[in-house]
C-alpha cells in the first residue's frame, strides 16, 4: 500500500521539476535582441528595420521595410558565415548592372535562415516565393518566432549575422522582368532575387524600447511555465489525496 502511494508521488515530481529547472535557465541566460538598420541595395530605394530576439535558439523575428515593389514577393534571409557586413553596388564584379546574391555574399555569406511566413525556415527554403511576404503597397510587415539553427545563433553572438531582403524592379516596369537571368535560379530574372535591402543584425543597446520590451515579455512567459507546472503539480497532488481520502471512506464503509 504504501508502496503504491509512493510511485504517483515520484512521477509527479519528475513531472514538474524539469519545467521549473527550464525556466530557471532561460531565466539566468536571458533573452538577447539585435537590431538590423537596413539600407538600400541595387538602387532600390528599400528602407527599413530589422528585430530580432533570441532566447536559446527560439527568435522572435520583425522586419518593417518600405518601398519594395509592390504586389511581389519579397525572399528575406539571415545570412551568415562572413564578414557580417553589408556589400555595396560597387561589388558588381561581372558587371551586369546588377549586385547578385552571389557577389554579395564575401560580405555577407550565405543564407543560414529563410525568414518565411509558413512552414520551413531552413536554407533549403531560401527561394519559396509563396512563403515570403508580399509587398502589397510597397511595404512588408513581417513577425514570426521559430527555432533556429546552431550555426546561425553563434553568428548572432559573433556579430556575422546579415538581414537580407531580395527582389528589385531595377528598370521600374512594376514587375520582376528583364533580360538578365538570376545567378541563384537561371529560370528567375535577376531582379527576383537580386538583394533590395541590407542590414548588419547588432546587440541591441540598452534601454532600446522594442528590446526592453521583448525581455520583459520573455521573463513573464518563463515565469508563467514556472507557475503553470506547480499548479499541475498542485492539482495532480490534490487529486491523488482526494482519490485516497475517498478509498479510505470506502473502506471504512465496507468495514462498517
Ligand atoms: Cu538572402
Amino acid at each position: 500500500m504504501r508502496k503504491a502511494l509512493a510511485l504517483p508521488t515520484v512521477a509527479i515530481a519528475a513531472a514538474a521539476f524539469p519545467l521549473l529547472t527550464m525556466s530557471a535557465a532561460s531565466a539566468h541566460e536571458g533573452a538577447h535582441s539585435y537590431q538590423a538598420d537596413l539600407g538600400a541595395l541595387n538602387s532600390s530605394g528599400v528602407d527599413g528595420t530589422g528585430m530580432v530576439t533570441l532566447d536559446g535558439n527560439t527568435a522572435t523575428v520583425m522586419v518593417e521595410a518600405t518601398g519594395l515593389l509592390a504586389g511581389s514577393p519579397h525572399a528575406q534571409h539571415f545570412h551568415i558565415g562572413a564578414l557580417g557586413e553589408c556589400p555595396t553596388d560597387a561589388d558588381d564584379k561581372d558587371g551586369d548592372g546588377f549586385l547578385s546574391t552571389t557577389e554579395g555574399a564575401p560580405a555577407y555569406g550565405a543564407i543560414g535562415t529563410s525568414l518565411t511566413t509558413t512552414g520551413d525556415t531552413s536554407p533549403e527554403s531560401g527561394l519559396a516565393i509563396d512563403r515570403f511576404p508580399t509587398a502589397d503597397d510597397g511595404s512588408v510587415s513581417y513577425e514570426r518566432t521559430f527555432e533556429v539553427s546552431d550555426d546561425v545563433h553563434a553568428a548572432f553572438e559573433e556579430g556575422t549575422a546579415v538581414l537580407v531582403l531580395h527582389g528589385v524592379d531595377k528598370n521600374g516596369s512594376g514587375a520582376y522582368d528583364g533580360d538578365v537571368m538570376s545567378d541563384l535560379d537561371p529560370s528567375l530574372p535577376m531582379e527576383a532575387t537580386a538583394p533590395a535591402a541590407c542590414g548588419s543584425l547588432e546587440a541591441a543597446q540598452m534601454g532600446a524600447a522594442p528590446a526592453g520590451g521583448a525581455e520583459t515579455g520573455a521573463g513573464s512567459t518563463a515565469g508563467f511555465e514556472a507557475q503553470t507546472a506547480m499548479g499541475v503539480g498542485a492539482l495532480a497532488l490534490a487529486g491523488a489525496a482526494g482519490a485516497g481520502a475517498i478509498a479510505y471512506r470506502r473502506r471504512q464503509a465496507d468495514q462498517a
